[in-house]
């Protein structure tokens, strides 16, 4: 990563046609921060109402830490999505699906859309399920899975999707922390070739759930599934029974629009909590402007809709602009390392927005693979969810788009509800491996270990010095931990846990986690969920997990393993342990690494010295810094002898 690198600037037919250039964009930046109550006022117009908003911004990072945007305003995000279109856009495609066989797709208009959400609104109300109401929703990536979010938006239910990979135990931890009593799932997944067995984990799951009255099921894959009369419901046959007509709800501006769990550096998985206007605005209006978005374009998000990308940018940002949204239920290697490209070229995709990770593993492959494709349709190509190499992001641009495609890096994350800082393809060149300038509103600070705000070109931790409408408010039911953890490191800023650099031009540089979140193929995984998970295992007596450089997936999990006395280590243990993670927590926190450690670095009080961990692992032998508050530095040199053995 060097910042100095050459900057590729926006082509001038980008620029002559773009929503916003590098003037606009100066402009409106100086005034989002200037006036933040006018620049917002104007752009929520954007939304439909039904009752105006008074009051903009009311927000303070100190003490308590309160956010409302728009507080008295009223609306429904799934009107916004859908029924305002109608009249405008009802026959335009609204969803593409592209299932995991390249033999299956199909695709739906806003008014079918609207029908089908609509008629499963209903049907979670002749269940019981009410405003607020926490529903949770188990399913792989198939159209019913939008329609499932929109139809909880629409009756002012929260919705809580569980990515479809995490394991049973996963979705109970989930279901039991928001108390959630309705939960959607499919029969089976249908990913790479291979079955996901989600009813399966589900019935599992919601064994330990007694507040689950029903299990409602999509049936996708066919095969036979375990059924629990009364609690248990086919998605068809009610859906079937549903008439299509449900007015929305109307929403607080401030109601809760769903609950999503992501992993921080302590304890369990956080259910970072979403509102309803702020949310919708920002996430439509960085959706717009960042890609440019225009009226009648194809736009594909690879993500799953199970994190915040799918949420906002498969979904609500995309939907609430009328754009015609893709959702691949596939993976990039099946059925070949084309399939990316092929259904580029099979649905006419104008932008096309993916992952680092995945960029690597067809990178691997060979150019081949992208060049027996047309991709004459792309315009612009996106990055998100971990810093994106420079090797990646080079060949992103030449070989995926020629280099004719504008590139956007992409930093958010699932707390900032939308891009916080992206370039905006219209309005200012690119840097390999920068995510380059804050979006309106934002207001990015870089500050020291001692909390000082740095200026000029600089490196440090990440903050956001001032609220703005797509951040989350709190933590379900546990608002003193969300001061806690985003607000008490650098009081009355908002910390990112991510570290950064500013170059002499203003770019900003993400360099990664700062804390005890590692991230790998641009999932985020807690290193204290691993190890605790690690420590159910009777064999074992302590574990730490740090993560270490990996070429595919940025970071590969590496785990320092102690066992009890009287066991030993094996390669059958070590192939034990991997799979109790994967069942645990999922196959995405499976350990690349098992460091067999007969003991730990610890402080005298008994920390664990997770630096030295980290360099250990990285191999970084040479400089493990300072290691004189030890309370025995013996257990070094073992560790380093040991590193490479059993892993
Ligand atoms: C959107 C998403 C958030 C963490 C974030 C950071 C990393 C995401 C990035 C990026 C560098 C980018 N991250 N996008 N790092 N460049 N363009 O991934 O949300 O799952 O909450 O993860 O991902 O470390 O703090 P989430």
């Amino acid at each position: 990563m060097t910042p100095d690198s050459d900057v590729f600037p926006v082509r001038p037919e980008v620029a002559a046609s773009a929503w916003i250039n590098e003037t606009d964009y100066a402009r409106l930046y100086e005034r989002s921060l200037a006036d933040p109550d006018g620049f917002w006022r104007e752009q929520a117009g954007r939304l439909d109402w039904f009752k105006p908003f008074t009051s903009v911004k009311d927000a303070s990072f100190d003490g308590e830490v309160d956010v409302r945007w728009f507080a008295d305003g009223v609306l429904n995000a799934s009107y916004n999505c859908l029924d305002r279109h109608l009249a405008t856009r009802g026959d335009q495609v609204a969803l593409i699906w592209e299932g995991d066989d390249p033999g299956e797709s199909s695709s739906v208009t806003y008014r079918e859309a609207h029908e089908q959400v609509c008629r499963l609104a209903n049907v979670l109300k002749s269940h019981g399920v009410k405003k607020g109401d926490r529903v949770t929703i188990y399913l792989p990536m198939i159209l019913e899975a939008a329609y499932a979010m929109l139809a909880c938006a629409r009756i002012g239910a929260v919705h809580s999707v569980v990515f479809g990979g995490f394991s049973s135990d996963s979705l109970k931890d989930r279901i039991l922390d928001c108390g959630s009593n309705f939960l959607i799932t499919a029969d089976e997944g249908v990913r790479g070739g291979r079955r996901l067995p989600l009813k399966a984990n589900a019935d599992k799951a919601v064994a330990a759930c007694a507040a689950v009255r029903h299990i409602l099921v999509v049936r996708r894959a066919g095969g036979t599934v375990a059924w629990e009369p009364g609690r248990d419901l086919w998605y068809h046959e009610e859906m079937s029974k549903a008439s299509p007509v449900c007015d929305p709800e109307p929403m607080g501006a401030e109601d809760p629009l769903f609950i999503l769990y992501t992993s921080g550096s302590t304890g369990k998985p956080k259910g970072v909590v979403h509102t309803t206007a702020g949310y919708l605005l920002y996430t439509a209006l960085t959706h717009k402007y960042v890609f440019d978005y225009k009226d009648g374009e194809i736009y594909w998000c690879t993500a799953d809709v199970g994190w915040i990308t799918g949420h906002s940018y498969i979904v609500y940002g995309p939907l609430a602009n009328g754009a015609t949204s893709l959702i691949f239920e596939g993976v990039p290697y099946y059925p070949d390392h084309s399939r990316f490209w092929s259904v580029v070229d099979k649905h006419r995709v104008n932008i096309f927005y993916t992952a680092p990770t995945a960029i690597r593993s067809v990178m691997r492959e060979g150019d081949q693979w992208v060049k027996k494709t047309s991709r004459a349709t792309l315009r612009v190509l996106g990055s998100v969810g971990e810093p994106i190499n420079p090797e990646a992001w080079l060949w992103f641009h030449e070989v995926v788009g020629e280099g004719r495609c504008a590139i956007a890096d992409t930093w958010f994350q699932t707390e900032t509800g939308g891009f916080m800082i992206a370039p905006l393809i219209g309005a200012f060149g690119v840097k390999p491996g920068s995510a380059t300038k804050p979006f309106f509103g934002v207001r990015p600070v870089i500050v020291d270990h001692n909390g000082q705000a740095l200026e000029g070109a600089c490196e440090g931790s990440l903050c956001i010095a001032d609220a703005w409408p797509g951040m989350a408010r709190t933590i379900f039911g546990d608002h003193a931990r969300f001061v806690q953890t985003y607000f008490s490191a650098f009081p009355g800023k908002y910390f990112t846990g991510d570290g950064a650099q500013r170059d002499g031009d203003g770019y900003y540089w993400i360099t990664g986690r700062v804390d005890d979140v590692i991230n790998v193929s641009g999932h985020r995984l807690g290193t204290a969920e691993i190890e605790s998970a690690l420590e159910a295992h009777p064999k074992v007596a302590e574990a730490a997990v740090v993560g270490y450089p990996h070429d595919l997936k940025g970071q590969g999990i590496y785990v320092y393993v102690t066992l009890n006395a009287g066991e030993s280590p094996s390669q059958a243990l070590r192939e034990e342990l991997v799979k109790w993670v994967r069942q645990e927590i999922g196959p995405i926190a499976a350990p690349d690494q098992i460091h067999w450690a007969t003991d730990l670095p610890k402080t005298r009080s008994g920390k664990i010295m997770r630096r030295i961990l980290r360099k250990i692992a990285a191999n970084d032998v040479e400089a493990l810094g300072d290691t004189s508050t030890l309370a025995d530095p013996g257990v070094i040199s073992d560790l380093v002898g040991g590193r490479g053995k059993g892993g």
